[in-house]
C-alpha cells in the first residue's frame, strides 16, 4: 500500500458553549482535517486543531503551511510504517509537530482499515472501555464554580478540571475552596492555571489550599518557573503545556519536576509519539491524561483509542471537545460523553465513516 494523495481540509468549529482559560477565551477554533489517500483503495484521516491562536505557540495557518512540505514528503511511502513516516517527515520541515501529527493519525486509521484492526488493537490492545474522561469548569465566580461541579458529578463526572488564573488569586483561592466543598468521595480535582500564575503565586495559592487534596496542573508559564515553584508547593504538579516532547518529559519526571501530565496528542507529533510518552509514563508509574487542545471525532477518536490503553492506575481520563460542539463529522460512530467515560469507537482504524465531501473542497491537495 503506498500514499497517493494527501488532502487538506479546513472547517470552523463553532462552539456551542463558552470556554474560558487564564490565557484567553477560546472562540471558533479552526481545524484542518487531513485525508491520506492510498493505491489501496483506503483513505485515512488526522486532525489537529489549535484552541485558538493563544493557547500555545501553534496556528492553523502554520500548520496549513507546514502541510505544504509534509504532503510531498510522504507521497510514495507505505502509511504502515510509521518510523519511516517519521523520518521523512522529520527531513521536510523542522518542528511543526501538529501538522505532523495529522499525517500521523490518518496513517494509523489507514493501518487498521487496511488490517481490520482497531486502532487502540495496533497501539497493544485496550485495557479500558469506556475510557474516563473530565471536565472543564471554566474560570467564573466561586459559586458559579461550585454549581458547575455539583452539576457535572451528577452527570457522573469522576474527574474535574477547575480553570484558575487571570485574575487576583484570592479569587482563586475562593473558586477553589468553593468547588472543594462540593467535591464527592472518589471524585478527582485539579486545577488548571493554563500557565498564568507566577510561581510566588502559585506558591501562595498552594499554601492557602494546604488543607485540600488536588493537584495543580502547569500553574506557571515555563518548565523552568514550574521546577523553581515545585519544592514549595503542598500539591503534586502536573505539567502540560510545558510537556512538549518525549525528552522533556522524561526530564520532567527525572528531576521530580512533574508528578503527572496533561498530554496533547498533536503536540507530541502523534499517536507515534504518543506511544512512546504513554510507556514512559508507564514504566515510571507518573499518571497522564491523552487530550488535544480543540478538534472534531477525528482527533477525539485517536485520543480515545491510545487513552483506552493507558494502564488505568495512571490514566488521568480523555478530555474531548464534544461538549462545546454542536455537531459530529460521523453521527453514528464520532465519540460521545456519556455519564463521564466515552465509548471507544468499534470499526476498523479510527472507527469513523466520514461522509463524502463534509469538509467541503480542499484547501490543499499534494499528489
Ligand atoms: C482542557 N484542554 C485539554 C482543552 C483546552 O485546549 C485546554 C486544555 C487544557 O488542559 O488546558
Ligand atoms: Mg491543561
Amino acid at each position: 500500500m503506498r500514499i497517493t494523495e494527501v488532502r487538506v481540509f479546513e472547517r470552523v468549529l463553532v462552539k456551542a458553549r463558552s470556554y474560558n482559560m487564564s490565557t484567553s477565551a477560546v472562540a471558533d477554533p479552526v481545524t484542518t482535517a487531513v485525508e491520506v489517500v492510498t493505491d489501496a483503495g483506503y483513505s485515512g484521516w488526522g486532525e489537529a486543531c489549535p484552541a485558538g491562536p493563544l493557547y500555545a505557540p501553534v496556528h492553523v495557518g502554520g500548520i496549513q503551511a507546514a502541510l505544504g512540505l509534509l504532503g510531498p514528503a510522504v507521497l510514495g511511502l507505505d502509511p504502515t510504517q510509521f518510523g519511516l513516516l517519521q523520518v521523512a517527515m522529520n527531513q521536510a520541515v523542522n518542528g511543526a509537530n501538529e501538522a505532523k501529527a495529522a499525517i500521523d493519525i490518518a496513517c494509523w486509521d489507514l493501518a487498521g482499515k487496511a488490517s481490520g484492526k482497531r486502532v487502540c488493537e495496533l497501539l497493544g490492545g485496550p485495557r479500558m472501555d469506556p475510557v474516563s474522561t473530565y471536565h472543564v469548569i471554566s474560570i467564573g465566580t466561586a459559586d458559579e464554580s461550585a454549581a458547575h461541579a455539583s452539576k457535572l458529578q451528577d452527570d457522573g463526572l469522576l474527574k474535574l478540571q477547575l480553570k484558575a488564573g487571570g485574575r487576583h488569586i484570592d479569587e482563586d483561592i475562593e473558586s477553589i475552596r468553593a468547588v472543594s466543598r462540593v467535591v464527592r468521595p472518589g471524585v478527582d480535582l485539579f486545577v488548571d492555571v493554563n500557565r498564568g500564575w507566577t510561581t510566588t503565586e502559585a506558591i501562595q495559592v498552594s499554601e492557602a489550599c494546604a488543607d485540600l487534596r488536588l493537584s495543580f496542573e502547569q500553574p506557571c508559564n515555563t518548565f523552568e518557573e514550574c521546577a523553581r515553584a515545585k519544592p514549595h508547593l503542598r500539591h503534586p504538579l502536573l505539567l502540560d503545556e510545558s510537556a512538549t516532547d518525549l525528552a522533556t518529559i522524561a526530564r520532567a519526571i527525572v528531576e521530580g519536576v512533574a508528578d503527572g501530565f496533561g498530554i496533547k496528542l498533536t503536540r507530541i507529533g502523534g499517536l507515534t509519539g504518543m506511544q512512546a510518552v504513554r510507556d514512559l509514563c508507564a514504566a515510571t508509574r507518573t499518571p497522564m491524561s491523552c487530550d488535544d487542545s480543540w478538534g472534531g471525532d477525528i482527533i477525539a477518536a485517536a485520543c480515545v483509542h491510545l487513552g483506552s490503553t493507558l494502564d488505568p492506575q495512571i490514566s488521568r481520563g480523555v478530555w474531548i471537545a464534544d461538549p462545546y460542539l454542536g455537531e459530529h463529522y460521523d453521527e453514528v460512530n464520532g465519540p460521545r460523553i456519556v455519564g463521564g467515560r466515552i465509548a471507544l469507537p468499534s470499526g476498523p482504524g479510527l472507527g469513523l465513516e466520514i461522509p463524502d465531501g463534509l469538509f467541503g473542497a480542499p484547501v490543499s491537495v499534494h499528489c
